[in-house]
């Protein structure tokens, strides 16, 4: 396609015609739910913006400092936060939000409440935002049960009852993943018209992947299986080549390269921290979610994860998700332990 042709191609599919699209399915639908994801993809944009120009703006390790303008400046994560929770209670649509910056439950004023409740890290990868590796944003929606009445019960639910689930990604490009229960879509922002623009339709995870991605500094305190996993992958008894070890180390970033290649990443519980380390309602309830939407699999070492009930907003949980292969084998390793 030639120069010309590419400027005129405003028949893409952007995230706002598909959200319209899938609400379109549903005639009785009233819209709430693109509202909401459309202040969602705003905050993205938000934060995209700040995080490409953290470095020049001085924003990174500031907090508390104050810029020329005499304002003070803020911490990305800090930031981010302030970003989403404005985004979700100006949408008029949300009710409870959980957030893994905020200690407790914020219930959103009578004037501007509906019916959904979101649960999000507004920035995870914290380790990795003061050398410019990608961060994102995670976020999982709920649906009140009755009532406009929203509790805290209204999220303790188990993943299985999510309505929607997407992480965006921060990187060399701006990514946008998300299920709405039909499958999954990435899409890619286009700076230069401020649009995501569907880049990955339909995406389907492969069967089996020759990837492990676990951070293996952690390895002196594992469980046998996790241990026996890992010591399969690099040593094969069945004559297969050994598997390659990726962890970035930002859970977004390392879903999303298991989500497009394959294999399977882990956050086992282990001896010092037998939870593990990532929280169930706003990290491993949306990635299971998504995982499985794209036909994989989410494994706690227990149950499937998105059955899990959590007690606590800030719940953690072990977590093995990928490939549906790659996720069976860790799940026999288990049955066999126990
Ligand atoms: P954070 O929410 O403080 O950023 O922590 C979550 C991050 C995940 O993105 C990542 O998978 C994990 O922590 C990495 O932890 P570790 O440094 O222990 O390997
Ligand atoms: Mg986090």
């Amino acid at each position: 396609m030639d120069h010309a042709a590419d400027a005129m191609r405003t028949d893409l599919m952007t995230i706002t015609r598909y959200v319209l699209n899938e609400q379109s399915r549903f005639p009785e639908a009233r819209g709430d739910l693109t509202i909401l994801l459309n202040n969602i993809v705003l905050g993205c944009k938000f934060v995209c913006s700040s995080v490409s120009k953290a470095g020049l703006a001085k924003l990174i390790g500031l907090a508390g400092e104050t810029n020329v303008q005499g304002e003070e400046q803020k911490k990305l994560d800090v930031l981010s936060n302030d970003v989403f929770v404005n985004a979700l209670v100006s949408s008029g649509r949300t009710n409870v939000l959980v957030s893994e910056e905020i200690e407790d439950a914020i219930f959103v004023e009578k004037a501007k409440r509906g019916r959904y409740c979101v649960v999000f890290d507004p920035l995870d990868g914290s380790s990795n935002i003061d050398c410019g590796v990608s961060i994102g944003t995670i976020f999982g929606i709920y649906m009140l049960k009755d009532g406009i009445e929203g509790t805290v019960e209204d999220v303790l639910q188990p993943g299985t009852a999510m309505l929607a689930a997407g992480y965006c990604m921060y990187g060399s490009s701006c990514t946008l993943v998300l299920s709405t229960g039909a499958g999954v879509n990435g899409f890619t922002l286009d700076p230069s018209l401020g649009e995501f623009i569907l880049t990955h339709p339909d995406i389907k995870i492969p069967k089996k992947g020759k990837i492990y991605s676990v951070n293996e500094g952690n390895a002196m305190n594992w469980d046998a299986p996790t241990t026996k996993y890992v010591q399969n992958a690099k040593f094969p008894k069945d004559g297969a080549s050994p598997k390659s070890l990726r962890y970035i180390g930002s859970m977004v970033a390392d879903v999303h390269r298991t989500l497009l290649y394959g294999g399977i990443f882990m956050y086992p519980g282990d001896k010092k921290s037998p939870k593990g380390k990532l929280r169930v309602l706003y990290e491993v309830f949306p990635m299971s979610f998504l995982m499985e939407q794209a036909g994989g699999q989410a494994f706690t070492g227990k149950e499937r994860a998105l059955e899990l009930v959590p007690t606590h907003i800030h719940d953690r949980s072990p977590i093995f998700l990928g490939s549906y292969d790659d996720v069976e084998e860790i799940k026999a390793l288990y049955a066999e332990a126990a």
